[in-house]
């Protein structure tokens, strides 16, 4: 390839003397030509060298992140592939059957990569595999910006926008007047978009609650959550919040799953009145088709989709026009090359991004947020990415936060480097299950869905 373009490139420039010497062409086209050469000239393509995986928990989640690197001296990418709950079951799906797929592969070819790895295991659209996946793209986007000299937002088609808009969450007690407190000082801090989370005392709700009074007992041993009281609870927290902290403030709120499908619809109609930015995960993905069914009776913006993993989910709930906010971890879907591709449907249909950015994405995969939605139209809101503390020294480069707004640094790639000596010294922490072993259960005894 190098070889080719640098005949071609010769060639070219003995063609353009000869015609000077000719008296064909002046000395200020001959340079100007010139010019145009340097500006064009082709980047020779790295071939993939090495793949490996860093693991790492500086702030208590466990991150898994990739690490490809290139035949060319200190050309290198990372992209996340955090999958929390079963870290190094996606380190395996990286080492062992991935790498060996990618050994010698040119490292910019993105999209061809992507769709070769992705149909590779025949079965697909897994949460292990499209993290494994989600790496290794990151990682070649990382690596193409860096080759270029750019953010990866210029090679998205550049900004749509100066910052992106952040939310913060707030919740963490069973007292609404404690979450009225910690949204006021978060709306002191400069933020516009605040998620308010309300617990159910001595129940394992999605915002607490087991530490605040004695657990709650069941018909067995496990922590409680019943959905009826969670949906009263936040009812009652909403309609707080809007009094109080008044009508400019956007309120989003996060139902995480947990409702059975028609009571999901009926709280749906009922805050339609406190006028939220968006009510979240307000059904869980296999109930996806009641999102029909509240469209039908209300006009409460609705986001959806941190859990998905495949274009079945997410195509229909987008074309048919069913939610207004396409929630999905990045890296769960498989990374940057198909979530810009569905930023690019949903902008179609009048839907707008919100990838999910809680504290189990690396900040490799919240700068990869950033970046789609600085370069995305359709951008909603973006959660997260104010990374603090040792994640950031172990990270360095994140994007930085202010007013509520999340920008970019301008460096090549994702613009972090990865302090990898610093990064070992938080090795993950074994947990039951490799760290995801959620069991809650209503009152007799029922399994609820985390
Ligand atoms: C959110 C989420 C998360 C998830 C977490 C699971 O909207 O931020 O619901 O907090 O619970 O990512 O590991
Ligand atoms: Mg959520």
């Amino acid at each position: 390839m190098t070889e080719y373009r640098n005949m071609n490139r010769r060639s070219i420039m003995r063609m353009v003397a000869g015609a000077s010497a000719a008296g064909l062409v002046s000395k200020r086209e001959l340079a100007a030509q010139a010019q145009v050469q340097r500006a064009t000239r082709g980047m020779p393509s790295p071939k993939i060298k090495d793949v490996s995986v860093i693991l790492t928990a500086p702030a208590g989640s466990r991150l898994v992140v990739v690490k490809i690197v290139t035949d060319q001296d200190g050309l290198y990418g990372y992209g996340c592939a955090t999958f929390t709950q079963r870290a190094e079951v996606v380190v395996d799906a990286v080492e062992k059957y991935l790498k060996p797929l990618l050994i010698g592969m040119p490292a910019d070819r993105i999209d061809d990569t992507w769709q070769f790895l992705y149909a590779s295991s025949y079965w697909r659209n897994g949460p292990v595999l499209n993290n494994a996946l989600s790496g290794v793209d990151q990682a070649l986007w990382d690596i193409k910006g860096r080759q270029a000299g750019m953010p990866v937002y210029q090679l998205l088609g550049g900004k749509c926008r100066e910052a992106a808009d952040t939310y913060t969450d707030v919740g963490g007690g069973v007292e609404i007047s404690a979450v009225i407190e910690r949204a006021k000082k978060a709306m002191a801090e400069g933020y516009r978009h605040i998620r308010v989370q309300i617990g159910i005392p001595g129940m394992e709700s999605y915002a607490g609650g087991m530490r605040d009074a004695p657990p709650v007992k069941g018909l067995h041993n496990d922590p409680v959550f019943e959905p009826a009281v969670q949906v009263r609870r936040s009812l009652a927290l909403l309609e707080a919040c809007r009094k109080q902290l008044g009508d400019e403030i956007e309120l989003l709120h996060d139902m995480h799953e947990r409702l059975a499908p028609i009571q999901a619809v009926q709280f749906a109609k009922d805050v339609e009145k406190f006028k939220l930015f968006y009510l979240e995960d307000v059904l869980a993905p296999e109930d996806n088709a009641y999102f029909r069914m509240i469209r039908e009776q209300c006009s409460t913006p609705l986001s959806m989709g941190e859990l998905f993993n495949s274009p079945h989910e997410w195509t229909p709930l987008i074309s048919e026009r069913l939610i207004d906010y396409i929630r999905i971890h990045v890296s769960q879907a498989g990374g940057v090359t198909p979530c810009r591709k569905i930023a690019a449907m949903a902008e179609i249909f009048g839907v707008k991004t919100a990838w999910h950015g809680p504290g189990d994405v690396s900040p490799i995969g919240h700068a990869a947020n950033l970046h789609l939605d600085l370069a995305c139209y359709n951008f909603g809101i973006q959660e997260g990415g104010r990374i603090r503390g040792v994640l950031g020294e172990v990270f360095k480069g994140c994007p930085t936060w202010k007013d509520g707004y999340l920008y970019a640094n301008e460096a090549p790639g994702w613009g972090i480097e990865i302090d990898e000596k610093l990064a070992a010294k938080y090795p993950i922490r074994e947990g039951p299950a490799g760290g995801g072993a959620y069991r809650i259960r209503r009152l007799d005894g029922t399994v609820v869905k985390y």
